[in-house]
């Protein structure tokens, strides 16, 4: 059963409908307040008027990471100061970082995405909620603790990091959800193979991953390892923080909270609206923010849009699992390709961990990738024949299967470092424009 029938399974229409009232009020309101957008929208002779169907959205004007920056920390900001009650942050590997200011009512309209998330995985109030997002600035932490607490979950707010101690925790507390990023969730099932822990005898049963690219195959990894269901989450902190979708038992693709956020797809060079179904970069106008709402923000996430019946019963559009972020595509012997499909044909090669970083060298006009990956410790154990004949297969398998070559080097389990957060999977080596 969804949290909340009425708006997860509301028919197509009158959802549409609904986004319709809202996507004009949320122009209005920003067009009033916040010299940034009302500027923009001048400039593109365009006024909230101007919006008389869905699709006029694509009229205005896309807002990007760069305009937050430019805008840091409360430009954006369409109320006073005095009614934000909360401010996250994301870090950023670059410059500023991005602000997301909340109003009470946006604080509680996340929360309600986020207790829609959780009944979406099976989490009731029964639950025990080990939360080990990081807690503080990034949106991870505080937003799933507030939907825990929605839903009367009891809650263990862990935070990331100090991995032994989670795992004694999950053993005392009988932890029967985790929260995290799915890298660091194989650094606790890791860290409990070494301490002689079988996760999967513990009451652990659910899992809530996301905030990082992962693979079906990576889920599946994680699901065995650990003797549980791996659900996710998707979000950003422009928009809030997680609770912008999120997938349900059917675990195929993730339903998008429409009555928050319409989604567009747009092809990423031309900005041209591709149509349901068509890979593209993802764009999301906000609906219901108060604080900071966001126009037209490009994700650079890429993915595809689905509008199909599922058998969980919700009506909410569908977006598939991610298949990357534009800055995350690399082009090697001129082929596009994104490091999740190179982690597809690592976790199929039985010889390895999944635990990988791919390196990036500039080699004239192209990309050239050389793929770290660890060997198991028995293959590694086996000697350099054995790991060059390891090599060979996984250089073959990604040429076969994704038309490009890769140098791979095999590695000593271990030495890749484990992640207790946001996994960095590329080390880039290309000088810097
Ligand atoms: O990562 C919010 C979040 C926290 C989502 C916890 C899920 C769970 P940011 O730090 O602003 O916010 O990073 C947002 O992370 O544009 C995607 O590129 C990536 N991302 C988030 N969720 C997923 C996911 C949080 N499920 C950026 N799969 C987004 C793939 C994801 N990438």
């Amino acid at each position: 059963m969804p949290w909340d029938k009425e708006f997860e399974c509301m028919p197509v229409e009158e959802m549409q409908k609904l986004q319709l009232e809202k996507l004009k009020e949320t122009i209005a309101w920003v067009e009033e307040r916040v010299p940034f957008y009302k500027d923009k929208f001048k400039e593109a002779g365009l006024t909230a008027g101007d919006i008389n169907s869905l699709d006029d959205i694509s009229k205005f004007p896309v807002t990007v990471k760069d305009d937050l920056r430019d805008n840091y920390p409360f430009g954006l900001c369409a109320v006073d100061l005095k009614d934000v009650v909360r401010v996250h942050a994301s870090s950023g590997t670059t410059g500023k970082p991005i602000t997301g200011p909340y109003t009470q009512a946006d604080l509680d309209q996340w929360t309600e995405c986020m207790a829609r998330n959780f009944t979406a995985a099976g989490v009731t109030s029964e639950d025990i909620v080990q939360n080990a997002y990081g807690h503080g600035l990034f949106t991870g932490g505080l937003g799933f603790h507030q939907g825990a607490c929605r839903i009367s979950a009891t809650v263990v707010p862990t935070s990331a990091g100090m991995t032994e101690r989670q795992i004694v925790l999950m053993q005392d507390f009988e932890s029967t959800v985790l929260l995290c990023t799915p890298s660091y969730a194989l650094t606790i099932a890791e860290a409990a193979e070494d301490m002689g822990v079988d996760i999967r005898k513990l009451p652990v049963r659910v899992g809530i991953f996301g905030a990082e690219p992962w693979t079906t195959g990576m889920r599946k990894e994680i699901e065995e390892r650990m003797g549980i269901k791996a659900h996710e989450a998707f979000g950003l902190t422009e928009l809030s923080g997680p609770g912008v979708s999120f997938d349900c038992e059917a675990q195929d693709g993730l339903h998008i909270n429409e009555d928050h956020f319409l989604a567009e797809v747009v092809d990423p060079e031309t900005f041209e609206p591709l149509p349901l179904g068509e890979k593209g970069e993802l764009i999301f106008t906000s609906l219901q923010r108060r604080a900071m709402p966001m126009i037209r923000y490009r994700t650079k996430d890429i993915t595809r849009l689905r509008r199909e019946e599922c058998a969980c019963g919700r009506t909410l559009l569908k977006m598939d699992k991610l298949s990357g972020r534009t800055d995350d595509m690399l082009i090697i012997s001129g082929v596009n390709v994104f490091p999740s499909q190179v982690e597809s044909v690592l976790l199929e090669i039985e010889e390895v961990e999944p635990q990988y970083v791919l390196v990036v060298r500039k080699k004239g006009y192209l990309d050239h990738l050389t793929v770290r990956v660890e060997a198991k410790r028995e293959v590694y154990n086996a000697g350099p024949e054995k790991c060059a004949e390891v090599e060979k297969k996984i250089g073959n398998r990604i040429k076969g299967l994704l038309g490009f070559s890769a140098a791979i080097q095999l590695m000593e389990p271990k030495l890749i470092e484990r992640s207790e957060g946001k996994a960095k999977r590329i080390i880039d080596e290309r000088p810097k424009e």
